[in-house]
């Protein structure tokens, strides 16, 4: 059962409560302050709103300074709920972290971001947040690769902090939530704690009443610890007199939306309506001992603002149970528009600022001073405080070692997918007992098995903390899979959920710079179901998280599997994506020389993610002559058939079509002399490279060609380019802007139909004879129809 205040808690000091009551008016001011100069002093150039949330920040300021200030210890990381980061700013101001041009610079370029971001904000931040729901999931991931590490021996247990997220209550809304808190029931997870400012407000209205009692359910089903704190300790005193109990049992029944309102209305309509509900002579007598300001203030002593209520209900976490804190709260807390339905995106305007500026005591032009309007003996005990807190003597975050990659030799056979091959690969890496290999930690949503990940649990294991036996292979029942975890194990298997693979990748992908340990995680996928965690995805690349994305099978060239399995747009996510580069190889040695940089790339400093779009269909590999193509192929592309002098036109084909893309140039090589067949094993570096290199001529003067502009300068100006790929034809087609080519593409733009390859390649016209037509096309006059098909 979740437990409701008092908790089994030491008294918390007096001093220590008043310091940090003062500390919660600093961050609430300096956060409104933050905001109001964005929108309202510094000058705007475009007339774009700028925005920023104070009332957001109000709700919480209390609970991140108790926090903060109180409870956070060294180890600890901590999500902050995206629309807080003003107060999170603050903080490190008062630490002496941020600095003043920042704060002023809030929401401008090279500023304070809106959002806290690892990336591009100047003062530590552990987690990204912006989208909601995916910050707080991540702490839970964060906390299993911290038992990760711990069971591997490569965290010391001593040095265990809590992943905590500080998180918005409609953030209970994002189905992530649930997927997350599954799997983390199932791994077992600690040390997690999240805080939810209760305050019954999204951003449209306030929150639907029917789910007020349901969420401490949810989380207890799931392994949670639920605290809930409702009431401060002047409501708890109240509630003790002589009538209190009626007030506690309203307070408990008063609809959410009525809460807020008269939150809003003030001290006089909480009076009019308490004494309208309840027809009690004690209850009476009591709200007749508050004056209208003294029982607004009463009515609103919710526990996530009363600083002894939330360090007592810390402290009662003193363990690593995963902890759900529902600290009920009010949106906007001692503003103007606190409770107002609409206050999400409200800013103060300049006479409540000066107002709340007043109350405060804080002089007129002192509004950055950040120990201004207190004596100097209060100022002096809250810089103590800080400056005592476990985040002043944070250490910067770790630099963790590079592992060495080791040469990946390349599968032998003379006919592979690359899907197939990229199992041996990892296959032949954990046999091979390299350091590289302790380093590669596998995850999968259910889909280990049919991405040949297999053979590498086989040999290394699932992780569990516990150990997990294998019962089948105990009863000796023919598998070729073992299935058994322990605590070394280098696999986390997750549920059918690709937002928590990706959120798993997030969080592995950051153990260097969050626990001073490298790991190489290696997630894969089937292609079609990256868009199901597609903003988890990017929200992983945004924070600059290392990992291997391996999405297999792709394209309809899964065939008869395939029809609502059929990835179309995947080579564009690869394309589109910042901080993850996509390839999509052809052969087996293409690939062993991609997955060698991908780990390379995984920790380089400036390096990012990795997406491989691999296939099962086995295709003849190439023999190879001595030559450059394999820093071609991780460039973006090479000619497996070189152009002739002057060629007149080429084929440019990414991945599985190969096979088709050489038969069409088999076939047409006697009547287009020259022609060339380009082997594009990365439309997103190609494309990336063109964009650098031509900003780079007028920003850096540099006239340095891009990789794609010299493949395509082999060809005579004026030629034309039949490009091919089993996805969307637009991921190759733009190749005829380089040079200003005429461009025939081939590819798929419609979905969902099974069958073999002849008929589906046939059908989506992915065949040789589709090739061969739009070759002819390209000397057809523009607009001429096309001949009829002959075909033997
Ligand atoms: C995935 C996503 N959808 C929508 C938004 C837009 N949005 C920003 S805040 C918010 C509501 C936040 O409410 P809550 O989490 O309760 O925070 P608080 O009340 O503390 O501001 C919404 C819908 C978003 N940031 N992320
Ligand atoms: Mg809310």
């Amino acid at each position: 059962m979740p437990a409701i205040l008092p908790f089994p808690a030491p008294a918390t000091d007096p001093k220590l409560v008043a310091a940090i009551e003062m500390l919660d008016s600093r961050l609430r001011w300096l956060s409104a302050w933050t905001i109001h100069n964005a929108n309202h002093l510094r000058d705007s150039r475009d007339g774009l709103k700028v925005g920023g949330h104070q009332a957001s920040c109000a709700s919480i300021s209390t609970i991140m300074a108790a926090l903060y200030f109180a409870a956070l210890r060294p180890h600890d990381k901590v999500a902050v709920k995206p629309h807080a980061g003003p107060v999170l700013h603050a903080i490190h101001y008062l630490l002496g972290h941020q600095s003043l041009d920042q704060l002023q610079r809030f929401r401008g370029m090279g500023g304070a971001q809106s959002y806290p971001s690892r990336t591009k904000d100047r003062i530590p931040v552990d987690f990204s947040t912006g989208s909601v729901g995916l910050g707080v999931a991540i702490t839970a991931f964060a906390s299993l690769v911290q038992d990760y590490l711990i069971a591997h021996g490569q965290l010391d247990p001593a040095t265990a902090g809590r992943m905590i997220a500080l998180m918005g209550d409609a953030e209970l809304d994002e189905g992530n939530i649930y997927e997350c808190l599954i799997e983390a029931y199932k791994h077992d997870i600690r040390n997690c704690w999240w805080i939810v400012d209760y305050n019954r407000q999204s951003l449209d209205h306030t929150t639907a009443d029917r789910m007020f009692d349901r969420f401490d359910d949810i989380f207890a089903t799931c392994g949670w610890r639920v605290l809930t704190l409702k009431h401060g300790k002047l409501q708890q005193a109240a509630f003790a007199r002589p009538g209190g109990a009626r007030i506690a049992a309203w307070i408990d029944t008063c609809p959410n939306a009525d809460f807020a309102a008269l939150t809003y209305q003030g001290g006089s309509a909480w009076r009019a309506r308490l004494l309208t509900d309840i027809n009690d002579p004690a209850t009476i007598k009591l709200i007749a001992s508050f004056d209208d300001a003294a029982l607004a203030r009463l009515m609103t002593n919710l526990g996530g603002h009363c600083v002894a209520t939330l360090l007592e209900a810390f402290a009662a976490a003193d363990d690593d149970v995963p902890t759900m804190f529902i600290a009920y709260t009010i949106k906007g807390n001692g503003l103007p528009f606190a409770g107002h339905k609409d206050n999400h995106a409200g800013l103060m305007n300049p006479t409540q600022i000066a107002e709340l500026r007043d109350s405060l005591g804080i002089a007129a032009g002192a509004e950055w001073e950040p120990w201004a309007g207190l004596g100097d003996n209060a100022a002096a005990v809250l810089k103590a405080l800080v400056a005592g807190s476990a985040l002043a003597h944070a250490p910067p975050e770790p630099v963790a070692a590079a592992v060495p990659v080791p040469a990946i030799p390349a599968p032998e056979g003379s006919e592979q997918s690359t899907q197939a091959a990229f199992g041996r690969i990892l296959l032949d890496l954990a046999k091979s007992g390299h350091p590289l290999a302790d380093c590669i930690v596998t995850t999968s949503p259910d889909v280990t098995v049919s991405t040949n990940l297999g053979a590498f649990v086989n040999q290394r294991g699932l992780f569990r903390r516990s150990e997990l036996k294998d019962v089948f292979h105990a009863a000796r029942i023919p598998s070729p899979q073992k299935w058994m975890g322990h605590a070394a194990g280098q696999h986390i298997e997750l549920g059918i959920a690709e937002n928590n693979l990706f959120l798993m990748l997030a969080a592995l992908g950051l153990a260097a710079p969050l626990f001073g340990t490298r790991l190489l995680p290696v997630g894969t996928v089937y292609d079609p179901f990256i868009a199901r965690g597609l903003d988890a995805l990017n929200y992983a690349c945004y924070q600059d998280a290392r990992f291997l994305l391996v999405a297999t099978p792709s394209g309809l060239t899964l065939g008869p599997e395939g029809g609502a399995h059929q990835s179309i747009n995947a080579p564009l996510l690869g394309i589109g994506q910042p901080g993850l580069t996509a390839f999509e190889p052809a052969f087996a040695d293409e690939l062993a020389v991609l997955m060698h940089w991908a780990f390379e790339h995984m920790q380089a400093a400036n390096g990012g993610a990795v997406y491989l779009r691999l296939t099962t269909r086995s295709i003849p590999q190439p023999v190879r002559e001595a030559g450059d193509w394999a820093d071609h192929a991780v460039a973006g592309g090479y000619w497996l058939r070189a152009p002739g002098e002057s060629a007149t036109a080429a084929i440019a084909f990414t991945g599985a079509v190969a096979p088709e893309a050489l038969a069409a140039w088999e076939a047409l090589i006697e009547d287009v002399p020259g022609l060339g067949l380009l082997n594009v094993t990365s439309a997103d570096r190609l494309h990336r490279d063109w964009s650098a290199a031509r900003a780079a001529r007028w920003t850096d003067r540099d006239a340095r060609p891009s990789h794609v502009e010299t493949l395509l300068s082999a060809l005579a100006p004026g030629a034309g380019l039949v490009t091919i790929v089993d996805g969307s034809p637009s991921a190759l087609s733009w190749l005829g802007g380089v040079m200003g080519m005429r461009v025939c593409p081939l590819g798929v733009d419609r979905f969902g139909q099974t069958g073999d390859l002849p008929d589906l390649y046939r059908a989506y016209r992915l065949d040789t004879d589709a090739i061969v037509e739009a070759a002819a096309e390209l000397f057809l006059p523009r607009g001429a129809p096309a001949p009829p098909r002959h075909r033997g």
